[in-house]
C-alpha cells in the first residue's frame, strides 16, 4: 500500500463533485457578522476558487451586525417583533449604509485573493444591482414593521444574464418598490428567493454556528423536510435556527436541490461541504423517503433476496441466513417509501483502526441515482465516529467504483490478520482498497 497520500485521495475525492457541479447555480447567503477580517477574506478566496471551476454563483450579504453597530453608536437599541427587526427611518438610513460598505468590502476581498491566486489572467467580475424587488412587511400583530419588508420577485432573467457572463452576482438585503420606496431585507429570505427562482443545485447558508444543533447542542448532519418540519411542530429549534429550517424546507420543497448550513468561521468549511463526501454543517434534503438506517431481523429476508443473485455469480461473498443474523448488527440498509434498496456493512477487526465495507448492494432498479453514493457516504460516516482509520473494501466488479470515489489501491498485506487469512484461503482473487480516513 502507498503511504496515505491526502492530496491524492482529496483530489480523487472532489473531481467527481466538481465535475457535478461545473455549470450548476449555488446560492449563498452569507450572515454579516463574517464578513470582516479573517472570515471575510478566507470566505472570498473560497468563492473564488469555487467560481473559477465553473460553479455560478450568487452571493447574498446579510448585514445585521453591522446595522446593529452603526445604531448604538448612535445611542439607539435595535427594535425586534418576532425576531425581525422592525426598520424605522434612522434603521434604513443604517441598513443603506451597511448594504454599501459591505459590498464594497466583499468586493475588494474578492478581488485581493484573486490577486493572490496563480490562476486566472482576468479578476471575476461582481455584479450587483436591482435584482430584488421588495413589498412592505405591514403591521404584524399590531406592531408597524416599518420599512422592514419582503421579497416580492428575483429578476431572474438579469441574474442569469450576469452568471451566463461569467460573473459573481452579489446580492444586498435592500429591496424597492416600483413606487421609489426603499426596504430593509432578510438576508435568509431573499437567499431562499433566488435559490427557488433559480432552482438552484444548493442553497447554503454560512453562519456562525456549525450548523442545526439538537437539544444536547450537537450536530444534526442529515434532516430530511419531513424531520426539519416535525423538529419545527415540536419547537426544538432555538428561533434563529427554526427560521434557518423555515427556509430549507421550503426551499427544498419548491425545486432546489439541498439546502446546506454551516459554520462561515470554520476554514474550509465551504468547499469541505461541495468536494468531499463528509460535507460539513447540516444538510435539509427534499425527499422524506429515503433514508438509511440499522438494519433489524426483519430485514433479513429484503437483503437475502438483493444479495443472492449478486452472491450467485461471484460479485458479492456467500452469507448464510444464520451469517445474518449474528451480525445483523453491523448492517445498515438503505429504504425509499418503506422498500429495501440497498445494504451495506461495516465489519471490524481486532484491529480497532481498521474496518471493511463489506456487502454493499443497490438493487438493479434503483442503480445509477446515487444511492450507492449515499451508502458509501453513511458508512464512512459511521467508520470516523469509531475513530477507524483505514476503510478497505475488496471487490472483484466495482475496483473502478471504488477508486474513482478515492480509494487507494492496497495488498493482502496491508489488511488486518483475520481479514487476510480469509482473502488468501477463500482464492477470489479481489481487488483490495483502502480509503484513509
Ligand atoms: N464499476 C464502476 N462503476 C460502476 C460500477 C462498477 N461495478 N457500478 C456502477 N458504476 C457507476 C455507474 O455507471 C454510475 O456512473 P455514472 O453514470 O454516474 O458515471 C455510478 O457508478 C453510479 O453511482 P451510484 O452512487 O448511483 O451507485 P449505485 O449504482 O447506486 O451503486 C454499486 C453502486 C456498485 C453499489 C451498485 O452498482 C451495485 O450494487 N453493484 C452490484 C454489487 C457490487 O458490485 N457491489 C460492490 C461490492 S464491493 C464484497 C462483499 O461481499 O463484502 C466482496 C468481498 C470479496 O472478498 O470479494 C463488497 C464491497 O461488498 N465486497
Amino acid at each position: 500500500m502507498n503511504p496515505p497520500d491526502g492530496f491524492v485521495g482529496g483530489f480523487r475525492e472532489a473531481a467527481p463533485y466538481i465535475n457535478h457541479l461545473r455549470g450548476k447555480t449555488l446560492v449563498i447567503g452569507i450572515a454579516g457578522s463574517l464578513l470582516q477580517g479573517p472570515p471575510l477574506r478566507r470566505l472570498a478566496a473560497d468563492l473564488n476558487l469555487i467560481a473559477s471551476l465553473g460553479v455560478r454563483l450568487v452571493v447574498v450579504h446579510g448585514s445585521r451586525s453591522q446595522i446593529n453597530r452603526l445604531a448604538q453608536a448612535d445611542g439607539l437599541t435595535p427594535q425586534y417583533h418576532q425576531g425581525r427587526r422592525i426598520t424605522d427611518e434612522a434603521t434604513l438610513q443604517y441598513a443603506k449604509q451597511a448594504a454599501g460598505i459591505l459590498r464594497s468590502d466583499i468586493e475588494a476581498a474578492l478581488y485581493s485573493s484573486f490577486a493572490q491566486s496563480p490562476q486566472r489572467s482576468k479578476p471575476i467580475s461582481v455584479a450587483s444591482g436591482n435584482f430584488i424587488s421588495a413589498k412592505p412587511m405591514g403591521v404584524i400583530d399590531g406592531t408597524d414593521m416599518g420599512y422592514t419588508g419582503l421579497v416580492r420577485k428575483t429578476d431572474t432573467e438579469a441574474v442569469r444574464q450576469r452568471l451566463d457572463d461569467g460573473a459573481i452576482v452579489l446580492i444586498s438585503p435592500i429591496g424597492h418598490t416600483l413606487s421609489g420606496k426603499t426596504f430593509n431585507l432578510s438576508m435568509g429570505d431573499i437567499a431562499e428567493a433566488a435559490a427557488v427562482a433559480l432552482q438552484a443545485e444548493k442553497l447554503i447558508y454560512l453562519i456562525e454556528q456549525d450548523g442545526i444543533l439538537d437539544s444536547d447542542g450537537r450536530l444534526i448532519t442529515n434532516l430530511s423536510a419531513e424531520e426539519a418540519r416535525r423538529m419545527m411542530a415540536k419547537n426544538q429549534a432555538a428561533p434563529r435556527q427554526e427560521r434557518l429550517l423555515r427556509y430549507a424546507v421550503n426551499a427544498v420543497g419548491h425545486g432546489v436541490g439541498r439546502t446546506q448550513i454551516l459554520n462561515g468561521n470554520d476554514d474550509g468549511s465551504l468547499i469541505r461541504e461541495l468536494f468531499t463526501r463528509h460535507g460539513a454543517g447540516t444538510s435539509v434534503a427534499r425527499d422524506a423517503f429515503v433514508r438509511i438506517r440499522q438494519a433489524h431481523h426483519d430485514d433479513i429476508p429484503a437483503i437475502m433476496s438483493l444479495i443472492r443473485p449478486l452472491e450467485e455469480q461471484g460479485i458479492l461473498l456467500r452469507r448464510s441466513r444464520e451469517y445474518l443474523e449474528d451480525h445483523i448488527g453491523s448492517f445498515s440498509v438503505l429504504e425509499h417509501d418503506r422498500c429495501l434498496y440497498g445494504c451495506v456493512a461495516l465489519k471490524t477487526f481486532a484491529d480497532p483502526q481498521s474496518a471493511e465495507l463489506a456487502c454493499l448492494a443497490v438493487s438493479p432498479d434503483a442503480q445509477a441515482g446515487g444511492y450507492g453514493e449515499m451508502l458509501l457516504k453513511h458508512i464512512t460516516d459511521q467508520a470516523r465516529r469509531k475513530n477507524i482509520r483505514r476503510l478497505f473494501a475488496l471487490s472483484t466488479h466495482a475496483g473502478e467504483w471504488f477508486a474513482e470515489r478515492g480509494f487507494q489501491t492496497a495488498s493482502a498485506d496491508d489488511l488486518p490478520e483475520e481479514r487476510r487469512r480469509d482473502h488468501v484461503e477463500g482464492g477470489r482473487n479481489s481487488k483490495i482498497f483502502v480509503y484513509p480516513l
